[in-house]
C-alpha cells in the first residue's frame, strides 16, 4: 500500500514525492484520460474521445487492434436509451506510418440513424490512404458496413457482434462496453487536499476505488492485419483517434436537424491525459481542435513544459514525455515488431519484458500510473492504488470487458464505485 512505501522510500525521496504531489493541485481537475477534458466536448458526449488503444492481438500478433471509446459514464440503467451512435459524427483514426508528423492512413466510421432501440444501426467502414502517397499494392480503399451491438437488459448483457471483411481481413465492433480505464479520482483530489492543506495524509490513497466502474461507454474497435497498417516507417505506427462534425448545423421547425459543409474536428486522441493533465485549462479546446503537426512545431510546446516545470519534472523525464507526445506529434506509437502476448493487468512498466503503454497502449495498462512514474522523475510508483480493471477483459477480440446490465438480484448493489 501507499503508506507502507512511503515509509520504506528514502526522506530525499518522500520530499520529491509530497513536492510533486503538492505541485500537482490542478491534476485535481482530471476527470480521466481524456473524458470531459473541455468545455467543447464536456457537453457534446457523442464527440467527446475518452480513451485511445493501439495493441498487438496476443492471441496473433500479426494482427492490431484498434480502439476508441467516447460518450461513457452510462449507467446500465440507460444501455437503451443512451446506447446508441450519433449519425452525425465522422469518427476517424488517422495513422501515421512513414516516420514523420503527417498520416497516411485514414479509417473512418459512420452510422446510419437509430430507427429502433431494439435495430442495430449500420456502421460505414471506410479506409483509405492519404492523397498523393504512394498506392500500396496492399491497400487501395478499403469500405464495408457492419451492424452494431444493440445492448439490452438481459442478466447475461448482449454478445459482442463482430464483422470481418472478407476481402480485408478487417474485423469491426460498435457497441456498448464496459470502459477500461480506471483510475480514483477522489482519493487522488482528497490526498492532493491534504497535502495542500499540509497535513499530508496517504491513508487517503488507500480507497482503491476505480472511478469508472460499473459504467458504460461506447466503442468502435479495429483488428487490422498489421501488413494493411506498415508503412515506409517499419514497424513504428502513430495512431490519432479524432471526432469531426460539418460545420452547419441548422434546426428545423419539425425538429430534424440538416448539417452540411466541411468536416471540421471536435476532439482527439493519442496518449492520454496529454490535454487533460499537461494543457493548461483556457487552451483545452484549441488543443482538441489542433493536430498532431501543430504539436510537431511547437504550437502547444511551452505550455506542456510549463506544466511539468510545475510538477518539477526535471529535463530527463521532460524529454522521454515530449518523444512520446510533442516531437513526432500526439500519436499513440505502437511497434508492430514487439511481440505482445498479455492485456497489460497486473504489470508496471518496471516489469520485466514490459510491452505496453508507452508503446501503444492495452486495454489493462496502468496508463495513470506510468504518466505519473515519469512526471515524477520516476520517483512513484505506486500510482493510485487502482491497479486494475473491475471486471475482467474478454479472451478474444474486442477484447473489452462485457456490457454492465442492471442488476436482477434487489440486494445486490450495481458496480459503480463513487
Ligand atoms: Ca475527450
Ligand atoms: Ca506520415
Ligand atoms: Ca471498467
Ligand atoms: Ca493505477
Amino acid at each position: 500500500m501507499f503508506h507502507l512505501r512511503l515509509k520504506k522510500i528514502s526522506g530525499a525521496t518522500l520530499m520529491l514525492a509530497l513536492t510533486f504531489v503538492t505541485a500537482v493541485a490542478p491534476l485535481l481537475q482530471v476527470k480521466a484520460a481524456d473524458h470531459a477534458e473541455s468545455t467543447s466536448v464536456a457537453k457534446d458526449p457523442g464527440a467527446d474521445l475518452g480513451d485511445t488503444f493501439a495493441f498487438l492481438n496476443p492471441n496473433d500478433n500479426t494482427k492490431v487492434v484498434l480502439a476508441m471509446t467516447f460518450d461513457g459514464f452510462l449507467v446500465p440503467s440507460q444501455n437503451l436509451n443512451l446506447g446508441y451512435f450519433p449519425p452525425d459524427i465522422l469518427y476517424r483514426f488517422e495513422i501515421e506510418n512513414t516516420g514523420d508528423v503527417i498520416p497516411d492512413l485514414f479509417i473512418d466510421v459512420t452510422f446510419t440513424p437509430q430507427t429502433s432501440r431494439t435495430v442495430p444501426q449500420t456502421a460505414t467502414f471506410v479506409m483509405s490512404r492519404r492523397r498523393g502517397t504512394v498506392p500500396s499494392p496492399l491497400l487501395g480503399r478499403v469500405r464495408f458496413t457492419a451492424p452494431t451491438t444493440v445492448s439490452n437488459f438481459t442478466p447475461a448483457g448482449a454478445p459482442f457482434v463482430v464483422t470481418t471483411d472478407p476481402a480485408s481481413g478487417i474485423s469491426f465492433f460498435a457497441g456498448l462496453t464496459d470502459d477500461p480505464f480506471y483510475f480514483d479520482i477522489v482519493a487522488f483530489g482528497r490526498f492532493v487536499a491534504s497535502v495542500n492543506a499540509g497535513t499530508p495524509d496517504p491513508t487517503r490513497l488507500q480507497r482503491s476505488r476505480d472511478s469508472f466502474a460499473g459504467y458504460n461507454i461506447h466503442t468502435i474497435a479495429l483488428e487490422v492485419p498489421a501488413v494493411l497498417l506498415r508503412g515506409s516507417g517499419g514497424n513504428i505506427i502513430g495512431v490519432n483517434a479524432v471526432t469531426l462534425r460539418q460545420r452547419n448545423a441548422e434546426r428545423q421547425n419539425n425538429g430534424q436537424v440538416i448539417t452540411s459543409g466541411d468536416y471540421v474536428q471536435v476532439d482527439r486522441g493519442g496518449v492520454p491525459a496529454v490535454n487533460t493533465a499537461l494543457i493548461p485549462f483556457p487552451r483545452k479546446n484549441e488543443f482538441n481542435a489542433a493536430t498532431p503537426q501543430d504539436d510537431a512545431n511547437g504550437v502547444f510546446a511551452n505550455s506542456i513544459v510549463a506544466t511539468l516545470n510545475t510538477f518539477g519534472t526535471n529535463q530527463t523525464n521532460i524529454a522521454i514525455l515530449a518523444s512520446v507526445a510533442v516531437a513526432t506529434g500526439d500519436y499513440l506509437r505502437l511497434n508492430l515488431g514487439t511481440p505482445n502476448m498479455s492485456q497489460g493487468f497486473g504489470e508496471r512498466i518496471t516489469t520485466t519484458n514490459y510491452t505496453g503503454f508507452p508503446n501503444g497502449r492495452r486495454l489493462g495498462d496502468d496508463t495513470i500510473d506510468v504518466l505519473l512514474y515519469f512526471i515524477s522523475n520516476q520517483a512513484l510508483l505506486m500510482g493510485d492504488n487502482v491497479n486494475s480493471n473491475e471486471v475482467p477483459l474478454t479472451n478474444t477480440f474486442p477484447f473489452f470487458g462485457r456490457t454492465h446490465v442492471p442488476q436482477e438480484n434487489p440486494t445486490v448493489d450495481d458496480r459503480t464505485r463513487n
